[in-house]
């Protein structure tokens, strides 16, 4: 498929996934809003939709809670075909939510910045991009305040994350210890409406693993949301290496944003920008004694220890320019041999050596386009152009013959999970359309 081509396919896609308010992820899996599947699909339309992409945002900004919070999903109450339900989730618990609107009671990786950033760079109306950022900037700033206190009381500069869902990797094997450790007391009765609906059963999160998210939600329910009490008494807390990753490059955005709406007080932001590049490392890192690979891995606040689980977060840091030459290297050389590279050069989202690597299952193996596309501009960035170029135009070649699907088994590129998925055709048109690195406009 020509490229020309292949750009008008994906911009079919999202206007076919647009329902005048936001874009929904996936017709059959997905009908509600997801907040960073919004973002990606904002930098996506911010080429040739100005006006949908700010519309896109400024809808999930309208359901941001009183603390700052901004919630993973913005229901359509019309739609009941996604289980948890907003009843499920009854955020209305919480003096935190948002009364005229539905929402989850937890949040997703803040990408928020970089978008609206996006938005106003790609623009060809500045004044008009400029006073959407100038409204809007509040809310980023409350919400990456609500990650830095409420989700960082240790003040690392590193965000804690209270559920799978959080970290947008739902069924990553990062997590299976902390899930094995945390006992049901009480079972709810439900039903999963997730295997009912298009794809696989196996290649859904299992129903051992399904038992603790909904259990986790009753949880958060019975602390109703308080952030300060579960942070005291939740089992699951887990300091996030890809979350953290992207609030860092959010951050830096939003000094960007900052700066072009004439905003001078900046320093609560510098603040959390030097926090993060002094504890990055202490958290994430195994100590350099010889025994280190290179890599970064997420950091269980519970038990005290690292996850040394090898998947696609491990690589991610190159994303965020906090690292040196040499650190970047190792990370290039994972990605350029056996363990992660996967069809046409795209990145597996679990190291194929890891037992817990499974081709077809989720966040267990497959290749997402929204983590290799990220990681093919923080190769970019460190000067990689050829490996960069190959991960990039191996994404676009995954999806030009096996179509805008929600992941790709790594070894054979098939096509798996919900099609005309949203975000992939946002990351086709940014691939096919940014002119430079977009990394360029945020990091020092
Ligand atoms: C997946 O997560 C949702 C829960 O939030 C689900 O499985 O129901 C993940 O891939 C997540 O990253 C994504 O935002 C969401 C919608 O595409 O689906």
């Amino acid at each position: 498929m020509e490229e020309s081509e292949l750009l008008e396919s994906a911009k079919k896609v999202l206007d076919g996934n647009w329902n005048g308010n936001f874009t929904i992820p996936s017709a059959t899996l997905y009908p509600h809003q997801w907040s960073w599947d919004s973002c990606f699909i904002a930098m996506g339309n911010s080429y040739f939709e100005t006006d949908r992409s700010i519309k896109e945002l400024e809808h999930l900004f309208d359901a941001q809670w009183k603390n700052g919070m901004i919630p993973h999903i913005v229901f359509n109450e019309k739609e009941k075909t996604y289980f948890p339900s907003p009843e499920y989730y009854d955020i209305t618990r919480s003096p935190n939510a948002p009364t005229h609107v539905k929402t989850s009671g937890m949040t997703q990786p803040p990408v928020h910045s970089i978008a609206c950033f996006y938005i106003h760079h790609n623009s060809k109306d500045k004044a008009k991009t400029k006073e959407f950022l100038s409204r809007v900037y509040p809310n980023l700033l409350k919400f990456h305040r609500f990650l830095m206190t409420e989700r960082d009381p240790e003040k690392s500069g590193l965000v804690t994350i209270f559920h799978p869902w959080e970290s947008g990797r739902d069924d990553s094997p990062i997590w299976d210890d902390a899930l094995a450790r945390i006992k049901i007391t009480k079972m709810p009765k439900f039903e999963r409406l997730d295997i009912k609906a298009e794809g696989e059963k196996s290649e859904r999160p299992s129903d051992e693993e399904y038992n603790k998210f909904i259990f986790l939600v009753d949880q958060m329910k019975l602390y109703n949301y308080d952030q300060k009490i579960i942070y005291e008494k939740y089992p699951f807390k887990i300091k996030d290496v890809l979350f953290s990753s992207i609030l860092h490059v959010a951050n830096l955005a939003l000094l960007q944003i900052a700066k072009v709406i004439g905003e001078e007080d900046v320093k609560e932001i510098s603040e959390w920008i030097s926090r993060t590049e002094t504890n990055f490392r202490k958290f994430f890192c195994a100590p350099s004694n010889g025994s280190s690979d290179g890599l970064f891995y997420d950091y269980d606040v519970i038990i005290g220890e690292r996850i040394m689980k090898r998947t696609i977060s491990c690589l991610l840091p190159i994303y965020t320019g906090i690292l040196s030459n040499q650190e970047a290297e190792v990370i290039v050389k994972w990605i350029s041999g056996a363990d992660f590279v996967a069809e046409y050069d795209t990145i597996a989202s679990v190291d194929e050596k890891e037992s817990d690597f499974k081709p077809l299952d989720y966040w267990r193996g497959p290749v997402w386009i929204n983590t290799s596309w990220s990681i093919s501009y923080g190769l970019l960035r460190y000067g990689y152009t050829d490996r960069a170029e190959r991960v990039k135009q191996g994404a676009l070649r995954l999806v030009a013959e096996h179509g805008f699907r929600e992941y790709f088994n790594p070894s054979t590129g098939e096509g798996l999970g919900g099609q005309n998925f949203s975000w992939t055709a946002a990351g086709v048109i940014d691939m096919i359309m940014a002119k430079s690195n977009p990394l360029d406009l945020f990091l020092k």
